[in-house]
């Protein structure tokens, strides 16, 4: 039987992987198909958010009489609910929720790994129709299996990640994930409710003509990012400069569309917020392992982000990320290189 085995789906994709993986057991590709069960549902609820107003705002009941809720909780419930409900995580952490939540059914307790989410990243977007997005990291418990998951399972630095990925929720709604092995696309196809391989290998371009930053904090900026975006403005014939500034302010889409095409997004700390806005362990983590993968960098402008420890579960850090030639430069601006 010709079996047509050009379009693979996520599943059949990360089985492929367990089946080159000597001793691999399963749990990490069951997992990533519990997160793009999650996110087909979300998709379904963020493509008809803007509907919300006609049937009832967050808080009210639609027409359907449900109770129509936030769609950042929402987001956070469908990831906890598939998780807590599989056979491989034993915690979350996530954006939505003060603390972390340890499963304490025996199933959970005997999971390997734990997973740390921003469940709808840019929500404010959505009613603007901008895309917007989730970001996991997906780490190997260090407490003993058969107990429940404590809080060192989750402070891990972002070295110590199997995986991480994101679903941006836009033109086409994609899951985009990374192991040591590579990063790959899987856009979901809507006739078979399927996530189906895109973007194979991903690789990000060791430079660009991308720049992606807030200007209205310019004058907030240190001297070395104000430095290299005057660099980003003026033409170079060495750098290629002038390079083309895109900001969507929704860093799912801006990291993804710079990982494509090479660029630099740049988050950096202000005077008013020294430890700039995004959050490390659920947000610049996931995306330091998928671009360090696909052979760009990301630091929070003097180490790697992948190597901070962290202390808190919202911890903030000034996030700089990108295509590594264009990572130098600014290194080079900030008297890091
Ligand atoms: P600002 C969205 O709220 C978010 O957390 C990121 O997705 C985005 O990159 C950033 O904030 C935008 O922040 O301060 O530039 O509006």
């Amino acid at each position: 039987m010709n079996v047509n085995r050009k379009v693979l789906t996520l599943d059949e994709f990360t089985i492929q992987q367990v089946r080159q993986i000597p001793n691999a057991t399963g749990e990490l590709s069951t997992l990533l198909r519990d997160i793009g069960l999650a996110s087909k549902r979300i998709n379904v609820e963020v493509n008809k958010a803007g509907l919300v107003d006609i049937l009832g705002d967050a808080g009210s009941i639609n027409v359907q009489g449900e109770d129509v809720k936030k769609l950042d909780i929402y987001a956070n419930d469908q990831f906890t609910g598939v998780l807590q409900h599989g056979i491989s995580c034993a915690g979350i952490a996530s954006e939505e929720l003060d603390d972390y939540i340890a499963f304490d059914d025996t199933e959970s307790k005997n999971s390997k790994y734990v997973c740390l989410f921003d469940p709808l990243d840019g929500s404010g977007n959505i009613d603007v129709n901008v895309s917007i997005g989730t970001i996991f990291g997906v780490y190997r418990r260090v407490t003993p299996l058969g107990t429940i998951a404590s809080k060192e399972d989750f402070l891990q630095k972002g070295t110590q990640q199997v995986a991480a990925g994101y679903i941006i929720y836009g033109s086409s709604t994609m899951l985009v994930y990374a192991t040591r092995r590579g990063v790959n696309g899987f856009t979901l196809d809507p006739s078979i409710g399927e996530f189906t391989l895109s973007n194979a290998n991903i690789k990000c371009p060791p430079s660009g003509k991308i720049y992606s930053v807030n200007h209205g904090n310019f004058f907030q900026y240190n001297e070395g990012v104000k430095s290299y975006i005057d660099i980003c403005q003026r033409k170079n014939k060495n750098t290629g400069g002038p390079y083309t500034q895109r900001y969507i302010g929704s860093m799912v889409a801006d990291v993804h569309r710079n990982l494509v095409k090479g660029g630099i997004f740049m988050y950096p700390g202000t005077i008013d917020k020294p430890k700039g806005k995004l959050r490390l362990l659920y947000e610049c983590n996931p995306f330091a392992f998928i671009i360090e993968v696909a052979g760009g960098k990301a630091t929070d402008g003097h180490q790697r982000i992948l190597d901070i420890q962290p202390t808190e579960l919202h911890q903030r850090t000034p996030m700089f990320i990108g295509s590594k030639d264009m990572m130098g430069e600014l290194e080079k601006e900030m008297g890091n290189s």
